[in-house]
């Protein structure tokens, strides 16, 4: 998954990723909303959440969602219930300014072994979540990342490539009102160089993506907005391609 994604942004300069939350809705509905990003040009679908994410609807609804498109599947655990066998790739995660070591590092421990037996590919990931946050702040217990001050972001940033994680996920938070700032992005951006940056929350239409990316994200995530779209398959296509602008740009 990971040489898959590299490959996409090497020719494409970006890629996009759609982030279904599977305690949102029924599985069915699920498939409904992965269906019509996969046609709108998503190149993988995530799937996790902060509350309620785990067991059985998980299960279920990344099974139906293997079986119906072509993409990757991706697990964005919020604890250790968000895993299942029934993807292709988990982000193995920190988010590095929790104040909670579980969050850090604790989590993490109760699922290594099993994540171990299954053998599934996994992609170290510095996880910061900046201001506003939204469920993911406060139940990551986050101090957040102030948005005015972009230092303190890539200051964790290359801490996590120092500790060999090879993506950092630029976090604002499900439902963010807007996307983070672009000073930020491209700050973080500077001294990540060529690992990995993936940027998400408050992305909403393609003029957004295309801030981002130009900004210097590598790696679009859109969640809300693709779950509450009227035409999913035609949002899609548009913030995928207003990212592709935005990178060439
Ligand atoms: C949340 O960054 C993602 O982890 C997506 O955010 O729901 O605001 O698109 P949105």
């Amino acid at each position: 998954v990971e040489e898959y994604l590299s490959e996409i942004i090497q020719k494409e300069g970006v890629a996009h990723v759609t982030l279904i939350d599977p305690a949102s809705q029924k599985p069915e509905e699920a498939v409904r909303l992965a269906t019509e990003a996969v046609a709108g040009g998503t190149n993988a679908i995530m799937l996790g959440g902060s509350t309620d994410a785990g067991g059985q609807i998980l299960d279920l609804t990344a099974k139906m969602i293997k079986e119906n498109v072509s993409v990757p599947i991706i697990l964005f655990p919020g604890s250790t219930s968000g895993f299942t066998t029934q993807a292709d790739c988990v982000l193995f995660m920190s988010l590095l300014n929790s104040r909670d070591p579980h969050y850090i590092v604790g989590n993490q421990m109760l699922g290594a072994l099993t994540l171990y037996k299954t053998g599934m590919e996994s992609i170290p990931m510095a996880y910061l979540v900046c201001e506003p946050g939204g469920t993911v702040g406060w139940v990551g217990d986050a101090k957040l990342l102030p948005r005015a001050k972009p230092e303190l972001a890539a200051a964790y940033a290359l801490t996590g490539k120092y500790y060999g994680m090879r993506y950092t996920y630029l976090e604002a938070g499900s439902g963010a009102d807007s996307p983070l700032p672009p000073e930020m992005i491209g700050t973080v951006k500077h001294v990540l160089k060529d690992s990995v940056l993936i940027v998400g929350g408050g992305i909403r239409d393609g003029k957004a993506a295309a801030i981002c990316a130009k900004a210097g994200a590598d790696i679009i995530v859109t969640g809300t907005a693709i779950e509450k779209a009227d035409d999913v398959k035609a949002l899609t296509a548009e913030i995928v391609m207003g990212a592709k602008m935005g990178k060439k740009a």
